[in-house]
């Protein structure tokens, strides 16, 4: 143990302190790392490796959900020998290039190839859309991808148990809106308590449809499925608000597990790991883990704003042309919420998220601060 740090401490004083730049030092290391990784793979998969990926494919599956090795994948046409059965496990290939998003996420459509006795996942194809959030600083990439390739989002709340919360809403719109998907809020436990006035009066006039249901009366579980078919649809929301119960009301021949939500409200997370589900009636739907934070990327505090069709549409006429809504004189943004043409929570949450994102760059300076010198 002892010997080991001295070793890296001389290590780290034997390089320059800006040998990651140096192109030929970062590609040996990334040799060695490969061969590494070759020693320990059995002939077979060494074999493997040493065949070149394919450079174009046409992808013959979907990823239903995967680890960092393996993938689920639903093949579109069963493979030799393997009939009617179609979702097999596979090996991702390792040379498959990770970027700063997730190298997989299910929704993902993946070229797999038979090598010998296993089913290998060779190359993955540019994604449609995606939902994504900003990665917990520890992960290996900076964009987590909850679901490639969804038409929709359905974002899900609950009337209560756990109470119904705007703030996460509108950080999963601007997800959506940022990755391509289009949203629904889906207000679900209706048989507890009714439909909270604020999500009708505040999403409906932005353009997001609003559905309201239960998994216990069964009410709305008709509405929600007529939006869904012939889609590819995300469930997402805080834990508990019953996502995996949805699912189960659409496709009752399904088992999906769910929980009951602790007497604090707060939720179990009972889903683990996100899982695309193929329902009847050309549905497909991807059930993923309840989350608390939904940290946004690839957006700067000045874009957030349009994210809010109405604040947009008054700040054209704020005095100044960089107005940020916040202290500012003469804004109409601020002007427009005290006459009630802007709803107070969503100004709220408008200021929330642009203040987090102003300290999430703190929090995370890893990511994009500019080389020390
Ligand atoms: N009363 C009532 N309870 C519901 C309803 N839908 C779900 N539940 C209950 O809420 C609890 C949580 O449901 P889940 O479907 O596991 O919630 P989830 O959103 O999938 O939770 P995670 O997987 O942790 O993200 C379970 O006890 C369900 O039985 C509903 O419409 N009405
Ligand atoms: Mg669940
Ligand atoms: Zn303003």
């Amino acid at each position: 143990m002892k010997r080991k740090r001295i070793d890296r401490k001389k290590r780290s004083l034997a390089r320059p302190r800006d040998w990651e730049s140096l192109a030929d030092t970062a590609f040996s290391r990334d040799l060695s790392r490969h061969r590494r990784a070759l020693a320990k793979l059995p002939e077979a998969s060494v074999q493997r490796a040493l065949l070149a990926l394919p450079e174009s494919f046409t992808p013959n599956g979907i990823v239903i959900s995967h680890t960092k090795k393996w993938a689920f994948v639903q093949l579109y046409t069963p493979p030799e020998g393997a009939e009617g059965h179609r979702e097999h496990l596979c090996l991702v290939d390792e040379r498959l290039p990770e970027g700063e998003e997730s190298l997989l996420a299910p929704g993902d459509e993946v070229y797999v190839e038979r090598e010998g006795d296993e089913l290998v996942v060779r190359g993955i194809a540019p994604r449609r859309s995606r939902l994504a959030r900003l990665a917990g600083p520890h992960e290996r990439v900076r964009v987590q991808v909850l679901a490639a390739n969804a038409d929709l989002l359905a974002i899900v709340a609950s009337t209560t148990h756990p109470p119904f919360r705007p703030g996460l809403i509108d950080r999963f719109l601007i997800a959506a809106m940022a990755g391509g998907v289009a949203p629904v809020l889906v207000v679900n436990k209706l048989d507890l308590a009714p439909m909270p006035p604020e999500a009708k009066l505040i999403y409906e006039p932005i353009g997001v449809p609003v559905i309201g249901t239960s998994c216990v009366t069964g009410e709305g579980i008709q509405e929600l499925a007529s939006h869904l078919r012939g889609r590819t649809c995300v469930l997402a929301g805080h834990s508990g608000v019953g996502k995996s119960s949805l699912l189960s009301a659409l496709d009752p021949n399904l088992r999906v597990i769910t929980q009951e939500v602790t007497p604090d409200g707060r939720g179990r997370h009972t889903t683990t790991l996100a899982r695309l589900y193929v329902l009847r009636e050309d549905i497909r739907v991807i059930d993923t883990p309840g989350i608390r934070a939904l940290g946004l990327w690839n957006i700067t505090p000045d874009e957030v704003m349009f994210y809010f069709p109405e604040i947009a549409e008054h700040a054209v006429s704020c005095r100044f042309r960089n107005c940020t809504h916040t202290h500012e004189p003469s804004c109409a943004v601020k002007a427009a919420v005290s006459e009630g043409k802007i709803p107070e929570l969503r100004y709220a949450s408008y200021r929330r998220i642009l203040a987090s994102l102003a300290s999430e760059e703190q929090i995370t300076p890893g990511r994009a601060r500019p080389r020390e010198s």
